[in-house]
């Protein structure tokens, strides 16, 4: 199956991992493997671009761009509209390639290639409606407006765990925008970019475009280094850890570029006694343990009200129980492998140190022992005061919290560095408003009654403190991704000053 997977996206036992037009067919860094992260064995050998290789991308996007910004953007959306056509005829089998090399499961590996198809429809749409305001001047016969203009290249650096999607909501948006793009992706998901590439490379160069999606794979995080200190490059989006989003602001911001960060989460969701607890248990099990914690959108900290605690926790240790693990591409397996050995031992780390500052495991809490980097969904009693619990672990490890009074429960809910995504589960329409006004919730993403992952491409994607700031993919977020030129035409034959100055000659 998986060599016919390959041969079905041109993927070759050693493939390139540099596209500039055309795969560069011998890039001159060093070779690595892609590792199943199921059964730990190569799936493909990628050869990574050195600082060379990066210039013939950049200078490959650079030409791109002349040219793509040129395009009438409905134009542009008709392109785009071709790659969703060609996305929806890939979807199962890109699906199968994204949880052969993630370790998610089959309906959250075909759900993240919905996801890139419901960004180029959002983006077919936009091609047509890229506008700006028409603002009223203070000035007899003026005209002040606003108008937007194609930006550049932009860099894109995407993690492991979303290897298409964010890919899609950033280079999507950019091409309708007129911009061109250069892709750094994780390195433990090189196929899957390949793959994209490799079917989006199709459709453009079918319409002659040939250089708005690149792609540049290096040896360890080199690329997203280069990206960040290339002048040449007017936005860099990144995703990934705080730390490296620290890393890469400081170097975009010193040359005085802009960034789009979309960082660490520490999610937390609040149960109320008025909830729907069995709706609420789905919610927080789905958010907790699917995408086996790897989401940045995931559960990582619960506050159930005293009086329901006990209740609220036989039911969700008893679901934890009941969660199928296992071979991610199997028919029925809720939760599949961690990314990587690393990344089994980060857990149990945390595990242990939890324990240490005084956590209690309610659930699972072990790996798994056997062939591929399987872990148990764990459930840790804990308490708002231990340190551990200030981290984002990106792991299946849920905190579990108990609270009196609502107001503590948002405070709990905001103690902490990160602010990505949030979540209260209640049938009060007070609370509901509490936990979403100005006094509650402090993330970019509040739900009500919904869990903390699982967001629709429709809105603004992204959050707040060290999350970044950044917002990606829908609502008004293309702005990100343009320049913005303020415009006024004076019509008259006078020559009025603004704010009432006088200066006559
Ligand atoms: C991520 O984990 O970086 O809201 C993105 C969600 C997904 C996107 C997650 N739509 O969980």
């Amino acid at each position: 199956m998986i060599t016919e997977l390959l041969e079905k996206f041109g993927i070759h036992h050693t493939h390139s991992g540099v596209y500039a037009g055309d795969w560069i067919t011998k890039p001159e860094g060093m070779e690595f493997d892609s590792i199943n992260p199921s059964d730990g064995k190569c799936i493909a050998t990628i050869m990574s671009g050195t600082k060379n290789n990066y210039e013939q991308v950049m200078a490959m996007a650079e030409e791109g761009f002349k040219k793509w910004r040129g395009v009438p953007a409905p134009k542009r959306g008709e392109i785009i509209r071709q790659i969703g056509i060609a996305l929806r005829k890939n979807k199962k089998d890109l699906g199968l390639l994204i949880t052969l090399e993630t370790g998610k499961i089959l309906s959250e590996g075909q759900g993240e290639v919905q996801e890139m198809i419901d960004m180029c429809d959002f983006a077919t749409g936009l091609s047509r409606q890229l506008h700006g305001l028409t603002i009223a001047s203070e000035r007899k016969d003026h005209r002040l407006f606003e108008q937007w203009h194609p930006l550049g290249v932009v860099g894109i650096i995407s993690a492991f765990n979303f290897p298409a999607a964010v890919w899609a909501w950033n280079a999507i948006l950019a091409a309708i925008c007129g911009d061109t793009s250069v892709w750094k992706p994780s390195n433990h998901t090189p196929i899957t970019s390949i793959a994209v590439i490799n079917i989006v490379a199709l459709v453009m160069k079918s319409n002659g475009y040939e250089n708005v999606f690149s792609l540049c794979i290096s040896e360890g995080h080199l690329a997203a280094e280069w990206i960040a200190d290339d002048k040449r490059i007017p936005l860099v989006s990144a995703t990934g850890s705080c730390e490296m989003g620290k890393a890469i602001g400081v170097k975009v911001c010193q040359r005085l570029g802009r960034s789009l960060l979309e960082l660490g989460g520490n999610n937390a969701a609040i149960i109320s006694p008025s909830a729907n607890l069995d709706l609420a248990l789905r919610g927080v099990v789905f958010a907790a343990v699917g995408t086996a914690g790897q989401r940045c959108t995931t559960l990582r900290r619960l506050f159930v009200h005293d009086s329901i605690e006990n209740m609220f926790m036989e039911k969700l240790c008893n679901a934890y129980g009941n969660v199928t693990i296992g071979n991610p591409w199997e028919e029925g397996v809720l939760m599949g492998p961690l990314i990587s050995v690393d990344a089994v031992e980060k857990m149990m780390h945390a595990i242990e140190e939890a324990k240490k500052q005084g956590g209690k495991v309610l659930a699972g809490g072990n790996r798994i022992s056997g062939i591929g980097n399987f872990v148990e969904p764990t459930i840790i009693l804990a308490n708002p005061e231990m340190p551990i619990i200030q981290q984002e672990t990106f792991a299946p490890i849920l905190y579990v919290m108990p609270y009196h009074h609502l107001g503590d429960a948002i405070q709990f809910n905001n103690g902490v560095p990160q602010g990505l995504s949030s979540a209260i589960f209640t049938d009060s329409v007070g609370e509901a408003e509490q936990f979403l006004s100005y006094r509650g919730s402090d993330c970019g993403i509040a739900n009500v009654n919904i869990g903390t992952s699982g967001a629709e491409i429709g809105g603004a994607f992204g959050g707040e403190k060290e999350t970044g700031g950044g917002r990606e993919s829908g609502s008004d977020c293309w702005k990100t991704y343009m320049r913005r030129q303020t415009c006024t035409i004076n019509g008259g034959d006078q020559l009025p000053l603004a704010q009432g100055v006088h200066f006559d000659l």
